[in-house]
C-alpha cells in the first residue's frame, strides 16, 4: 500500500504542493470526518451569502478547512462557500484555495453520503496582485474531492498526472490516504446517468427528452442528491454523466463555480472526460464573483455533446 506522502514523491510534483496536501488539506479532511460523526444535527443562527441557511455542520467543517489553511502559513487567501468574502491570510503565500467544505450537508441527518470539494490557484510570482476574479478554472494546479461515506476517499485531479483515487485507513491510533486506483479515465460512452435538477423538465421538455433517451438506451440511473458521490460513481466505474442544468427558477443553475464546478471539471477533463456550462467548457468560464453559480453538464464525452447539443438555446 503506497500512502499519500510516498505517492506524491514519486510523482515528482512540487515540494510546496505536496506539503500541502500532505500536512494540510488530508489532515484537515480526517478532521471533517470526526466531526460529521460526532454532530448532532441542527442549524447555526447564520446564513451563507446565497441565503441558505447554515447547518452547524457547515459551519464546523468550514471552521475546520479555515483553520488548517491560515495556520499552514502556505495559503495566501481562501475562498468558501460558506463565507461572505475571501480571507486573506499569508500575502507571500504560495496557495489559494477555493472550498465547499460539506457539499450535501442537508444529506447528513439521512446517512448519506457527502463531500469536500476544493480547487487550488498558484499565486505566482507576485502573489500581492493574486485574485480569485479574473481567473479561470483552468489555472487551478490541484483540485479533489473527498467522499464520506461508508467509506472514506479522496479523487485527485493533478494536471499532467491525471486523476487518483485514494482511500482513508484507519488502524489503532493513526489514519492515513492510501493510493487505490489511477490514473483513472472516463470513457467517452456513459453507461449511468445522474439528471439533476430535474424539475428543469416542467419548462424544459427537451431535458425529460434527453433523460428519457439515456432510459430508452439503457443507461442506468445513478443519482444521490450529492454532488461529490455522485461525481465519485463516475470515477469509480469509469463512465457516466451528471447533469444540473438552469431553468426559469435558478436561470444560472444552482451549482458555484468557484467552489464546486471549477475543481470537479479539472478532475473530469483530466481523466479525458468533457465538462461543460452548455456552451463552453466550464474551466474555460471566467470567475465575475465568488459566489457565481453555472450550469454544469460533465462525465462522458459523448453524452455531455448530447444533452449541450439538446439543450443549447
Ligand atoms: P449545497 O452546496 O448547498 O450542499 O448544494 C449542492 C448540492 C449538490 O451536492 C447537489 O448536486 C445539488 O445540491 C442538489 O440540489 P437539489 O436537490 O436542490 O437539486
Ligand atoms: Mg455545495
Amino acid at each position: 500500500m503506497t500512502n499519500l506522502s510516498t505517492f506524491l514523491n514519486s510523482l515528482k510534483i512540487d515540494s510546496r504542493s505536496s506539503l500541502l496536501l500532505n500536512n494540510v488539506l488530508a489532515p484537515a479532511f480526517i478532521k471533517i470526518r470526526s466531526t460529521i460523526e460526532s454532530s448532532k444535527g441542527g442549524f447555526s443562527d447564520t446564513q451563507n451569502s446565497s441565503g441558505e441557511k447554515q447547518l452547524k455542520l457547515d459551519v464546523a467543517t468550514n471552521n475546520v478547512l479555515v483553520d488548517f489553511l491560515e495556520k499552514s502559513q502556505l495559503v495566501h487567501s481562501l475562498a468558501s462557500e460558506e463565507l461572505d468574502e475571501v480571507l486573506k491570510c499569508n500575502e507571500r503565500g504560495d496557495f489559494a484555495v477555493a472550498f465547499d467544505p460539506l457539499d450535501g450537508s442537508s444529506l447528513v441527518d439521512a446517512n448519506m453520503a457527502v463531500g469536500t470539494i476544493f480547487g487550488v490557484y498558484s499565486t505566482g510570482n507576485n502573489p500581492e496582485n493574486f485574485t480569485f476574479i479574473g481567473q479561470k478554472g483552468r489555472n487551478q494546479v490541484l483540485s479533489g474531492i473527498v467522499v464520506y461515506g461508508p467509506k472514506t476517499t479522496m479523487l485527485l485531479a493533478f494536471p499532467g498526472h491525471g486523476v487518483h483515487l485514494f482511500e482513508l485507513v484507519l488502524n489503532n491510533s493513526s489514519a492515513e490516504f492510501v493510493h487505490v486506483n489511477g490514473p483513472i479515465s472516463i470513457a467517452q460512452d456513459a453507461k449511468y446517468f445522474a439528471p439533476g435538477n430535474a424539475r428543469a423538465c416542467a419548462d424544459r421538455p427537451e431535458y425529460l427528452e434527453v433523460i428519457n433517451d439515456w432510459i430508452n438506451r439503457g443507461l442506468t440511473l445513478r443519482y444521490s442528491g450529492g454532488m461529490v458521490p455522485d461525481i465519485a460513481h463516475i470515477f469509480v466505474k469509469g463512465s457516466g454523466v451528471l447533469t444540473y442544468p438552469s431553468y426559469s427558477a435558478a436561470p444560472n443553475g444552482k451549482l458555484r463555480l468557484l467552489f464546486e464546478c471549477n475543481p470537479i471539471s479539472l478532475l473530469i477533463e483530466e481523466a479525458g472526460g468533457v465538462s461543460a456550462d452548455g456552451n463552453i467548457a466550464v474551466l474555460d468560464l471566467k470567475i465575475n464573483e465568488i459566489h457565481q453559480r453555472t450550469p454544469i453538464f460533465c462525465g462522458s464525452k459523448n453524452a455531455v455533446n448530447e444533452v449541450c447539443n439538446k439543450l443549447r438555446r
